[in-house]
């Protein structure tokens, strides 16, 4: 084995995960497997929602995870479906996911795979068996959003090593201030700090709602600056509309500052943060995040991870970096 193919968020974007396999050297064998001589992929989660083609990246990934040419870890976006999927214990006809507010988000999976389908139940059923987090022995670390050892001793401790998460798990990791809900929620989203505990107003994301919370930049270390580690879109406002104000250079609370990954720790290797732009690995940490926004007009990328050095970003387009 020569290393890991690790690849970003695919949100149903089959035709570029056919194109960024072939182009690392994966062939497709006669049965619709993908596999390489020397390598194994690595999936960060997400593979639905949103995309055209996620039957077919289901397929796809379920097919080599099952034959041992990939591995994945859990996304944000699987941990929701199988959300949406399981009754509220408490409310008759209600689900662990809000299916009036939150259909909206997740209405492509629902049409491809078609609710209570047998593919539909077979997914949900899959989804419950992925591990939240990988850490391979001989490569990276595996983590969706956030690599935060804490949660996932709190995990360790109601997990069962191989099972699939139960009923009873996923009603307690949807439920607000137990311990479960709020190590998914870092895990599986990424840790945020509430801007109105530094003073700062509301503002509105890209899909006009309007937010307390801002993603702290948890694999930036050296600083302790809020404008250094708070992450406001350029061209977010504030809910009257205003450009929202420049964030101020003051010390996050020892609270926030908790998460950031120190750079002696291994690598980490994670998705979830809509990187646009260049592919670039970010300097002075240990940590590579490989979501380049592959369903809004970004690109499909991997790190491929070579036991022998070299490793690299790889996107599914020719003309990008090597
Ligand atoms: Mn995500």
């Amino acid at each position: 084995m020569d290393g890991y193919d690790i690849i970003g968020d695919v949100h149903g974007c089959a035709e570029e995960l056919k194109r960024l396999l072939e182009r690392m050297g994966y062939v497709l064998e006669s049965d619709g497997l993908y596999s390489h001589p020397s390598r194994v992929a690595v999936f960060v989660g997400d593979l639905i929602d949103r995309g055209p083609g996620q039957v077919e990246v289901v397929n796809i990934v379920q097919k080599m995870v099952r034959a041992g040419t990939a591995k994945i870890s859990m996304g944000n976006h699987e941990f929701n479906a199988i959300s949406y999927a399981t009754a509220d214990p408490k409310k008759a006809g209600c689900f662990m996911r809000n299916r009036e507010t939150k259909t909206a988000s997740h209405q492509e999976f629902l049409r491809q795979f078609v609710l209570d389908s047998p593919l539909y139940n077979e997914t949900i059923e899959w989804f419950k068996t992925l591990p939240l987090w990988l850490d391979l022995e001989d490569g990276p670390r595996i983590i969706h959003a956030c690599w935060y050892e804490p949660a996932m001793k709190d995990l360790n401790d109601v997990l069962v090593s191989g099972e699939p998460l139960s009923d009873e798990f996923i009603v307690r990791a949807n439920t607000r201030e137990t311990k479960e809900f709020e190590a998914v929620e870092i895990l599986l989203k990424g840790p945020e700090l509430t801007l109105t505990d530094y003073d700062l107003p509301m503002f509105l994301d890209k899909g006009g709602t309007p937010r307390s919370g801002a993603r702290i930049r948890w694999w930036r270390e050296g600083s302790d600056a809020l404008n250094e580690l708070a992450e406001i879109n350029g061209d977010a406002t504030t809910e009257e509309g205003e450009p929202y104000p420049a964030l101020p250079s003051i010390p996050l609370s020892r609270e926030d500052l908790r998460y950031q990954y120190r750079s002696e720790e291994p690598l980490v290797v994670f998705g979830h943060y809509w990187k646009d732009g260049e592919l670039a690995i970010e300097e002075n940490t240990n940590t590579i995040c490989v979501d380049y926004s592959a369903v809004m007009d970004g690109e499909l990328v991997a790190y491929r991870w070579n036991r022998d050095g070299g490793s690299h970003l790889i996107g599914h387009q020719e003309h990008s970096e090597e």
